[in-house]
Formats: C-alpha cells, sequence, structure tokens
C-alpha cells in the first residue's frame, strides 16, 4: 500500500460565511428569530460557523414560496425539469472536491469516503432521477402520475449532502417543490448546495433549505400546508413524526435506525468477507443505519475469522479526516461519543469482552477506537441497540437456520450480509431475512438504480430506484 501524499487542504472548501440564514425563495434571507446555532469541526472542535435556528415563521415562508413555485414547476414537462437535474448534477461533479472537503470538515468522515463515494453518489443520484423526469408514464404507476405538492424533508448528519440528493432528486424530477431542513450538526453542504440550485438557475423556491434543530424539524413536519413528510433519523423521533401526521392526509416516508446482521458462513473466501466485515461496520466510523453492526459467524470458522479481523483492524488508521490515508475519521458530535460510550460501557457491565487495536488518537476532537465485542448474547444492549459507532458485537451460529433466527431477532429491518460461495444459500437466505436490502459477499454498496429501506422499526417506504419515485406521487 502506497500512503497518499499531503492531506486535502481545508481552503479547497471554499468560502464559509461566518453566519448563515435560510434559503428561501431563491435568496439567502435572514431569520425571523434571533437564535443562532455554531457547527464545529469534529475532527478540532473549532467553529466553522454560525447558522440560524429556525422559526416557524421561517418555516412559513418557506413553505409558502415552496407552494407559490409549485405551480409552474409541476405544470413544466418533464423534459425541462430534466435539464435543472442534469445541469445540478454536473454542476456537482464540477465542484466535487470543493463539497467533498467541506462534508469532511463539518461532519468528520475521512476525505477518501466524500471524495470516492458520497461525491460520485450524490451526482449519480440527480443524473438517475433527471432521467425519469420526463418518462414518468413508465414507471408502472399508470399514466400521467402527479405530484403531490411541497415536501417537508429532514435528514441526519452522517451522510448529509447524500441524503439530500435522495430526499430532493425524487422529490424534483415528479414536479414537488421541497422545503429541507439538515442536521444541526452539519449544515454546511445543504447551504452550499442551495448555491448551486442558483448557479443552475433552478427556479426560485423549487428547493427552500431550512436550519435548526428538532424543533424546526417539527414546525416543518407539522405545518399544514405541507403534503409529504420524508424522514431520515432515528426511530424514536421517527415514531413522533407519525404520531403527529396520524388524522392528517399527509403521505409519510421514514427511514430510520438499524442493527443489521453480517453472517459469514464456513465457506466464505476469509480475507474477502473480513474486509467486508471493517467495511460494514467502520466505513463513516459506523454512523450508518445499515451496518453491519452484529458479526454472526459459523462457530467452525470463528477464530479464523476473529484472528484475521483482528490483524486487519491493526492496520487501520484513525485520525484527521483530511488525511487521505485515514480509514476512520472523527466521531460527529459529542452528544453520538457519549452515546457510543455509554453503550460501550453497558457491553462491558453485561460481561461482554472487549477488544480495540492500539492506535493513538488524535488530542482535540471526538474520536472513537474501533472496537469488537466477543461473548456477547442476543439479550445484551449491544445486540440490540443502534450504537452509530465503529463498533462490532459477535455472535455465533451453527446452521443456517440458527443464523437466521438470530439475525432476524431484532425490532430492526433494515439490511442484512450474506458471505458464502453457495448461489443458492445466498437466495434462500435473501428470502428469510427480514431486511429491506440483503447484500451478498459484499456490503454497504448503494446505486441510485436500487430501492433502500427498511421493515419493522426500520421505517417503511422506499428511497432510490423506481420505487423511490412513488413517495412523491399520487398514482
Ligand atoms: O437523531 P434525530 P440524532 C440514530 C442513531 C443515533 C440516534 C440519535 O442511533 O445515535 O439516532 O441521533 C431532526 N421533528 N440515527 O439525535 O434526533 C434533527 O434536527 C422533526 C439513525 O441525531 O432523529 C435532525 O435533522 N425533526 C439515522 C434529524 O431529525 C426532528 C440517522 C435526525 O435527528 C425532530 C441519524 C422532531 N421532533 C440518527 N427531532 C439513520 N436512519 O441513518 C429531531 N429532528
Amino acid at each position: 500500500f502506497e500512503y497518499a501524499p499531503a492531506p486535502e487542504s481545508p481552503a479547497a472548501a471554499g468560502d464559509i460565511a461566518t453566519s448563515y440564514g435560510h434559503f428561501i425563495g431563491g435568496e439567502f434571507v435572514d431569520s425571523s428569530g434571533s437564535e443562532a446555532l455554531k457547527t464545529v469541526n469534529p475532527a478540532t472542535e473549532q467553529v466553522l460557523a454560525e447558522f440560524a435556528q429556525g422559526t416557524e415563521e421561517d418555516v412559513d415562508r418557506a413553505v409558502a414560496a415552496a407552494r407559490k413555485a409549485f405551480t409552474d414547476w409541476s405544470a413544466l414537462p418533464g423534459s425541462e425539469r430534466a435539464k435543472y437535474l442534469f445541469r445540478i448534477a454536473r454542476i456537482i461533479q464540477e465542484r466535487s472536491r470543493e463539497l467533498a472537503v467541506l462534508e469532511s470538515i463539518d461532519n468528520g468522515k475521512p476525505i477518501r469516503e466524500t471524495r470516492d463515494v458520497d461525491l460520485p453518489l450524490v451526482a449519480a443520484h440527480f443524473f438517475y432521477y433527471a432521467g425519469w423526469a420526463d418518462k414518468l408514464d413508465f414507471a408502472g404507476y399508470g399514466s400521467n402520475p402527479r405530484p403531490l405538492g411541497v415536501a417537508g424533508q429532514v435528514i441526519p448528519w452522517n451522510f448529509p449532502l447524500l441524503m439530500l440528493a435522495w430526499k430532493i432528486a425524487p422529490a424534483l424530477a415528479t414536479g414537488n417543490t421541497v422545503v429541507l431542513k439538515p442536521a444541526e450538526t452539519t449544515p454546511l453542504t445543504a447551504l452550499r448546495f442551495a448555491e448551486i440550485c442558483r448557479q443552475a438557475g433552478l427556479p426560485k423556491g423549487v428547493v427552500n433549505i431550512v436550519t435548526g434543530d428538532g424543533r424546526t424539524g417539527a414546525a416543518l413536519t407539522s405545518h399544514p400546508d405541507v403534503n409529504k413528510v420524508a424522514f431520515t433519523g432515528s426511530t424514536p423521533v421517527g415514531r413522533a413524526i407519525a404520531k403527529q401526521l396520524a388524522g392528517t392526509r399527509k403521505k409519510l416516508s421514514l427511514e430510520l435506525g438499524g442493527k443489521a446482521a453480517n453472517i459469514v458462513f464456513d465457506d466464505a473466501p476469509i480475507d474477502q468477507a473480513v474486509e467486508g466485515i471493517v467495511n460494514g461496520i467502520f466505513f463513516n466510523q459506523g454512523h450508518v443505519c445499515c451496518a453491519g453492526s452484529r458479526l454472526l459467524v459459523q462457530e467452525s470458522v470463528q477464530d479464523e475469522v476473529l484472528d484475521a479481523l483482528k490483524r486487519r483492524m491493526d492496520s487501520l488508521r484513525v485520525g484527521d479526516p483530511l488525511d487521505k490515508n485515514t480509514d476512520i475519521g472523527a466521531i460527529n458530535s459529542a452528544a453520538q461519543l457519549a452515546r457510543i460510550t455509554e453503550l460501550t460501557a453497558a457491553g462491558e457491565a453485561e460481561g461482554a469482552e472487549r477488544w480495540s487495536p492500539a492506535c493513538e488518537l488524535p488530542g482535540a476532537g471526538f474520536w472513537f477506537r474501533p472496537t469488537l465485542f466477543t461473548g456477547v448474547s442476543q439479550a445484551h444492549r449491544i445486540a440490540r441497540e443502534e450504537i452509530f459507532g465503529p463498533v462490532l458485537s459477535v455472535l455465533t451460529f451453527r446452521t443456517p437456520t440458527e443464523a437466521v433466527e438470530k439475525a432476524n431477532n431484532t425490532p430492526y429491518g433494515l439490511s442484512a450480509g450474506v458471505w458464502t460461495e453457495k448461489g443458492s444459500r445466498i437466495l434462500w437466505m435473501a428470502n428469510q431475512l427480514k431486511a429491506g436490502v440483503v447484500w451478498a459477499n459484499t456490503f454497504n454498496k448503494f446505486d441510485p438504480t436500487s430501492p433502500f429501506g427498511g421493515y419493522k422499526e426500520s421505517g417503511y417506504g422506499r428511497e432510490g430506484g423506481r420505487h423511490g419515485l412513488e413517495a412523491y406521487l399520487d398514482v
């Protein structure tokens, strides 16, 4: 392995203002309130910028701008809407270095991931849904399906720009207009995306960005003139939104937490499986709703797999997100670090055995060593609750049936992984596993053509692919 030379420069992120308002009706505007929040670089704890805590009045203004824009936007021929989406996709490609660096310093994720995974996927989603805009008659929902109106979209901090793309691209392709609220620890790339909408000449009010915390989110999801709510975030907040919307006619899609099993059979190529386990749980510091956070390994290869896994974990580099060699960056916030710390302490208290490589951690910032727990029982909190950090819980099984039972023994159902050379077993497992996505001999692979979403407590509705259009259409 050759070390990549110089780290990425923070200056490549472009100009970051000292304070931001909202993006409403095509303009950057001040909030009606005076409360401001701060976003920090989680790798240094330095403040990057202040931004507005959106008030009910701000949300009201943004929804009104989206409503006004809806009349013309929804009446445009799909081929015209497609031109804007293609233009946005191309600008994202042209500005991808800037956006990748900005995402890495606001979120803490390694530049290798923002550069090679997040940004290419963001552009790919806009390209993909641009292609649908003039073909909705062929989407399988009957002829001339209609947009819903104004979409209120609330997104989390783990893939800020990618979650924005998952939400905004299908909404716009189908003729809806949007008010989006980014997470309060990662607002910067959404605000930069607002500039891109202007650069693309997108008609005013088609996309509006209102920043703030959960209070702003609740004002948006409960706004009477919002027709569609799309939420990605924690299961408790998703449940609260579902309750809030009961009795309204708003269409709702929810993408919530997960506790995925990554299942390794004794015939799997061990080195390849170990790479998949590492990618499954340490990609993006484990801040991934579909992370392979439970390793289910067949008992007969347990020792071999764990030895190889520990050797591989020894080589992981934790540190500066802008260093191109970094595998694991910073934890996104102090609050998330506290949550990971609390759950791993519970793992030890419940009797599981903890192991981490002896890696150095930087001084300032929020960090957590890649961590492995063995001796985990299904009842342990670390086997049941979403940790959302670089922490893997290892369980074992003897038969495929036992693997399925253990994999499905969770309130969640977002994803799963299967490692085996047997094609018939892959198909059987895929049918038995209660998960929206089942990966075979790979993990955490995303593609705009493929629908993504959960069973059970992981939510409902699908994003991505043809199925992702349905969330934004009246059929
Ligand atoms: O989530 P929240 P948090 C899980 C993960 C993590 C935990 C807590 O386990 O440790 O949730 O993370 C907005 N009405 N996931 O506290 O609070 C909020 O401002 C409307 C899994 O960050 O759900 C932010 O924009 N909106 C997950 C977004 O919801 C509200 C990704 C997510 O924040 C709101 C993130 C309200 N009442 C966390 N309250 C995944 N599925 O990938 C908050 N928000």
